[in-house]
Formats: C-alpha cells, structure tokens, sequence
C-alpha cells in the first residue's frame, strides 16, 4: 500500500524522547521502512538514521559510513533489535544530529564497541568497530531510547541549544 514519504522528525518533538519497542517480526512493511529509511539517509546526506527519526517508536536503524557522493558504494547496514556486548575507551567526536537542526557540538562516548543485531533477513549480525563507525552506532542506538546527543553535553550547552531552537521556530511561526 502506498505509505507517505517519510518526514524527519526535530527536535523539540517529543517522539524523540520515546523508547522504541523492539521489532517482533521482520515484515515486508518493515522491509519498506528500512529501505525508505536508507534512501532518506543517503537524501539528506547522513551516515546514520533511526527509525524513530522517521516517526515510527521501533528499535531499528540504518547505517552507512563509507558511502560517498558518487553513490556507487553504497552498502547500507540495517540493525535490528541492537543491542552492545561491549563499549571500550572513550573518545570526543563533533556531532551533529538530523533531528536537532543548526547545530553541533562535542560529545564523548565508547572508542570502541560490538555490537549485535539482527538484519533484514532475520540473520544475526555481531559487529566490532572504532572511530566514526563506532560514535554512529553510539548515536544510533541512543535514538532508540529516547535519547540525543544534546542530552550527552553539559546543560548549559543544551539550554543555550533549545533557547536558540525555540526562537527559530517561534520566527518561523510569524512568518
Ligand atoms: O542520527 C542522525 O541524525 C544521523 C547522524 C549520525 C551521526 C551523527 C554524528 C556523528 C556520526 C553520525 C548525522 O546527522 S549524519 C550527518 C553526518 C555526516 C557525515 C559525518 C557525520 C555526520
Ligand atoms: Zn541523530
């Protein structure tokens, strides 16, 4: 059945701050969604996007970062159901999130992690990865719980944030 196209959901919609329910069973409408989603991904452009970005409250999410512009090497990952066996180290990387518009900030998380998920086949997947990949998963699987980088910074970082925010879309609302 025809779905409509997916729109990202921005902070401060409260869909961003659910936890997702894992997925019971891989359908053809989760089949649809996943791939919707990595056409939203590669659209955007991103390296990452969860499926409650897209307003649905599931634990599933896409991820590709080692495509580029060219679009010949794209290879979406999606992970189902994720969950991490193991974070290590820590490291600060500059984030951004398709859901939090106009801004970045330096957020510190695992260096290094594994992590297992199921793929659209149903098929388990264990993966180990460090550096951007691993700060993705991170990013990821946070959406997943309700949760955004904003929230990982220091509070006066994020109240400078949601004050910068919600002028933006009061003057939006004016014109
Ligand atoms: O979840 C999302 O909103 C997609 C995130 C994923 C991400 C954020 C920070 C660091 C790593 C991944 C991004 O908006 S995708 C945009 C992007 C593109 C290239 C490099 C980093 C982030
Ligand atoms: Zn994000």
């Amino acid at each position: 059945m025809p779905t409509s196209p997916l729109e990202i959901v921005r902070f401060p919609d409260p869909r961003l701050k659910k936890v997702s329910e894992p997925v019971a069973e891989i359908t053809d409408e989760i089949r649809a969604l996943a791939e919707e989603m990595c056409q939203v991904m590669y659209d955007e452009p991103g390296i990452g996007l969860a499926a409650p970005q897209v307003g649905h409250a599931l634990r599933l999410f896409v991820i590709d970062t080692e495509w580029s512009e060219e679009g010949n090497d794209r290879e979406p990952q999606v992970m189902i159901n994720p969950e991490f066996l193991r974070r290590e180290g820590s490291l600060v990387w500059e984030e951004g999130c398709l859901s939090v518009p106009d801004y970045t900030a330096d957020v510190e998380r695992a260096a290094a992690v594994t992590i297992r998920a199921m793929d659209l086949d149903g098929k388990e997947i264990i993966e180990e990865a460090e550096g951007l990949r691993a700060v993705c998963l991170q990013h990821e699987y946070d959406h997943l719980d309700g949760i955004l980088f904003i929230d990982r910074i220091s509070r006066l970082k994020r109240s400078l944030y949601v004050k910068k925010r919600k002028k933006q879309l009061a003057e939006e609302a004016e014109e």
